[in-house]
């Protein structure tokens, strides 16, 4: 049985907006399609400075990158520049009470140009978020480590992403766990065998997973999964499926209710459905638990 973390409501007050604000500005970057054109991109990502960013000289933060879903872009999940969801001043909140640690969030996007079909298509946005992991770790960790006074290292990096985006998180796991430490699929499954793969291929997909962390001579006590959905998502059942099939690989995830012991944690929301909403509640069961010891030794 795979035993899962608990779910927190968060309460009403962290979307309050507080006195101590962080702020969002725009980052743009180069990259290339790593595709067989090979061809030059220009790529931009939308960033969280948590408040008090820049007042030291010496002060350094670990970043969290989170990746939109399906049909988006790196506005989505801030909803621009002008915060128009919850999530930045959700983030306020938590940060100002201590209930995360101080951190610049990241939130990219897989879209790029000439390629609208992933707009729509599971199969054309797979070919990107396939893709993403590479972007991640030769363009977007250096062109952050470079504009920000971040730790660069893995131990001060998480990886998370809503539906589409929890397909990346797993493609980024697989293919970044050297540069990064934590990470938080929330509500898909990965789909490197086929759509819904998690579910219709559970082994093969795991045993994907299970390669790649054998590649990246990771160990097992070096990485953090907190993976989170709802009991009523539309991806529920192929991520729960694909779960169960990783709680039988113990060698690899010591699954845990506490969220800071183990290395695979399955978080649940009853009756949570396939939203932004929801996903933004699975970050707030997450945030407390990322970057431990990092600055807070
Ligand atoms: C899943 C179920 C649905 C999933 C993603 C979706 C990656 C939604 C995709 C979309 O509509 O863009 O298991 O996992």
């Amino acid at each position: 049985m795979l035993e899962k973390m608990k779910f927190l409501m968060p309460p009403e007050d962290v979307y309050e907006p507080v006195s101590h604000a962080g702020k969002l500005v725009r980052v743009d970057y180069a990259s290339e399609s790593y595709d067989e054109e090979k061809r030059m991109i220009e790529k931009d990502a939308l960033v969280y400075l948590p408040y008090g960013y820049g007042a030291s000289e010496q002060k350094r933060y670990p970043v969290l990158y989170l990746m939109h879903g399906g049909g988006g872009n790196s506005d989505e999940l801030f909803g621009g520049l002008e915060a128009k969801t919850t999530l930045k001043t959700m983030l306020d909140a938590c940060i100002e009470s201590g209930y995360a640690q101080s951190m610049i969030v990241v939130a990219p996007s897989f879209m790029f140009e000439g390629n609208e079909e992933a707009r729509t298509g599971v199969e054309a946005a797979c070919a990107l978020t396939h893709r993403f992991p590479m972007e991640m770790k030769w363009d977007l960790i250096a062109a952050i480590d470079e504009k920000f006074r971040t730790f660069r290292t893995r131990e001060a990096r998480a990886f998370g992403g809503f539906s589409m985006g929890a397909e990346t998180t797993w493609s980024v796991f697989c293919q970044c766990l050297r540069e990064v430490k934590y990470f938080l699929p929330m509500s898909g499954d990965y789909w490197i065998k086929e759509v819904q793969g998690g579910a219709s291929r559970a082994k093969e997909t795991v045993d994907c997973i299970v390669d790649s962390i054998k590649e990246s001579g990771v160990a097992p006590e070096e990485f953090v999964l907190y993976a989170c959905t709802g009991d009523k998502d539309i991806a529920y059942e192929a991520m729960d499926t694909m779960l169960r099939e990783m709680a039988e690989r113990k060698e690899w995830f010591h699954a845990s209710p506490d969220p800071d012991s183990g290395n695979f944690h399955y978080c649940l929301k009853k009756g949570g459905i396939h939203t932004y909403v929801d996903c933004y509640e699975y970050i707030y069961n997450a945030l407390p638990h990322l970057f431990d010891g990092v600055t807070r030794k």
